[in-house]
């Protein structure tokens, strides 16, 4: 089975940290199959997009995962459309720090009208909300994030991507998601 999961996130929200931290982490347990490709530009900003593919076995049947993300800058909008194409699961990764709060919701509605463009419906897609950056000291609360960037009322989870910390789960709570709507779908 082949499983399509797209980062999205406002710029600097820690995107390909996450994906970068997940693949070393995911590669040290044999799981990933291939390398980790990336485009980036001179300051580290992602240009295009990070891939790699997760493969595993789960009671005999192989799963193989396409994790990407999205370039969170606002001029490269149009890539946007291509890298969701036929995606099956999201993970919103949000800033926590206080000055992005509006940024974070302006890219929720933004990623719902590229969706709404190829038939998805970003609010019944699978998606998993990735607190980030918790370690700031100015970090929002949670309680003041979650009626702006979870819509959904979907399973969140804190993270601190730059130590790793909340990557992997939010990695095996989006794959857990998307396998169990793909189960209802078929009955
Ligand atoms: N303090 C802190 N900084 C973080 C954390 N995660 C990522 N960063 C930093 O935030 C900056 C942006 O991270 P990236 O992963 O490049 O962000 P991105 O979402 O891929 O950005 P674009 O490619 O421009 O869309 C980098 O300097 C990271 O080191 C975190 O948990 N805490
Ligand atoms: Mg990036």
């Amino acid at each position: 089975m082949k499983l399509k999961v797209v980062y999205f996130g406002a710029s600097l929200a820690g995107k390909s940290t996450n994906v970068k931290v997940l693949y070393d982490k995911l590669h040290q347990k044999g799981i990933t199959k291939g390398d980790y490709i990336s485009m980036e530009t001179d300051e580290n900003r992602t240009l295009f997009v990070e891939m790699f593919l997760s493969s595993f076995n789960i009671d005999g049947q192989n799963i193989e995962v396409k994790i990407l993300t999205t370039p969170g800058q606002f001029r490269l909008h149009p890539l946007r459309k291509v890298i969701m194409k036929g995606v099956d699961g999201l993970v919103f990764v949000v800033d926590s720090s206080q000055e992005r709060e509006n940024i974070n919701f302006l890219v929720l509605r933004e990623t719902a009208a590229v969706l709404k463009e190829q038939g998805f419906d970003l609010y019944s897609l699978p998606v998993v909300v990735q607190y980030n950056k918790r370690d700031l000291p100015d970090a929002t609360p949670i309680d003041e994030l979650q009626p702006v960037c979870n819509p959904w009322d979907t399973e969140f989870i804190e993270a601190v991507a730059v130590k790793g910390e909340g990557v992997v789960e939010t990695f095996q709570a989006i794959v857990k998601k998307v396998l169990i709507e793909k189960a209802c779908a078929k009955k």
